[in-house]
């Protein structure tokens, strides 16, 4: 049996991209994209199923790998190369197969950007126009160093198209046109969708509630959809708030800054998450949801009847 690639990557649109990359370098691989809580679940279900046997390579991109991984890796003479640009990450640089940098050419990069340098020395197939146009819009939405609309909106349609149709719709485009561009019915969608989002970053100003937390001055707001945005927004007109917590109940806790004064990687360490200096977030679990439902209602016991929620 001949053995593959493995790509392990993020679920965001920097997650994805490199997805996106490996297609049109005509790679055949796998890959599987997960959430950074998820990492330490799916590399130890790969050793039970004993999964790397399968592949004689393995990319890792915008994850933060635990110093739990890199043993397995080093014990086991694994093939990997990991691409990566989170701040807690940078501890990995003393493996020869890391690269994380947080900074390339004097500005913030991602690990879409640093992937595709590595890949396009190898695949000639990746020097087009168009892909490069590509990496730069994945690029500013990752790194919120924002030159246009376009990588809002690119985002945007990840979200409507989901991420398997996504990934197909660009890999085609990518492949066919000089330039990056979008159909005229992605140009209409996306401009209504902008006027939505507006209506949603207004609504959740007006709920927002403000703390002070570990001596820092902050805002509170419950948000499920679009928090980057919502972070960044609500960050943006609150100079006098050091940074934004956003609770998304049903996933994690995100930290927005925009102040260059704040480190809300720090203040996310002291709930186990971490990230970068203005953007990071720390888990939200079951225990968490168990405790606000005891919390919130009376006389709340265990069910005695068992509920399956698998699919
Ligand atoms: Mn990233």
């Amino acid at each position: 049996m001949t053995k593959k690639t493995l790509l392990i990557t993020h679920t965001d649109l920097d997650g994805i991209s490199p997805v996106i990359l490996l297609e049109l370098a005509g790679v055949k691989f796998d890959y599987k994209s997960l959430e950074i809580s998820d990492i330490m679940d799916t590399w130890n279900e790969m050793i039970e199923k004993d999964e790397f046997k399968n592949y004689d390579l393995i990319y890792v991109c915008d994850l933060t790998l635990p110093e739990a991984i890199y043993e397995y890796i080093n014990d086991n003479h694994l093939n990997v190369k990991v691409f990566d640009h989170h701040e807690t990450h940078l501890y990995a640089n003393e493996y020869d197969y890391v690269d994380v940098k947080v900074n390339l050419y004097n500005r913030q990069t991602c690990a879409t950007e640093l992937f595709y340098y590595y890949l396009k020395e190898i695949y000639k197939d990746l020097e087009k126009t168009s892909i490069k146009e590509y990496v730069d819009y994945v690029r500013e939405l990752d790194t919120y160093n924002f030159t246009s609309d376009i990588p809002r909106e690119i985002d945007s349609l990840k979200g409507t198209y989901g991420n398997k149709e996504f990934i197909k719709t660009i890999v085609r485009r990518l492949k066919k046109k000089e330039h990056f561009e979008f159909t005229s019915f992605e140009k209409r969608f996306t401009k209504i969708k902008k006027q939505e989002l507006q209506r949603y970053l207004e609504k959740k100003e007006k709920y927002m509630l403000t703390y002070n937390i570990e001596n820092h001055d902050v805002g509170v707001v419950f948000a499920e959809s679009n928090k980057s945005d919502l972070g960044n927004y609500l960050a943006v007109k609150h100079p006098e708030l050091e940074f934004i917590i956003l609770i998304d109940a049903s996933s994690r806790i995100s930290y927005r800054a925009s102040r260059d004064d704040v480190n809300v990687s720090e203040f996310a360490s002291h709930y186990n998450g971490g990230g970068h200096r203005k953007a990071s977030g720390s888990g939200f679990t079951d225990v968490d949801r168990d405790k606000i439902v005891r919390m919130y209602f009376n006389d709340v016991k265990d069910l005695e009847i068992k509920v399956d929620t698998e699919d």
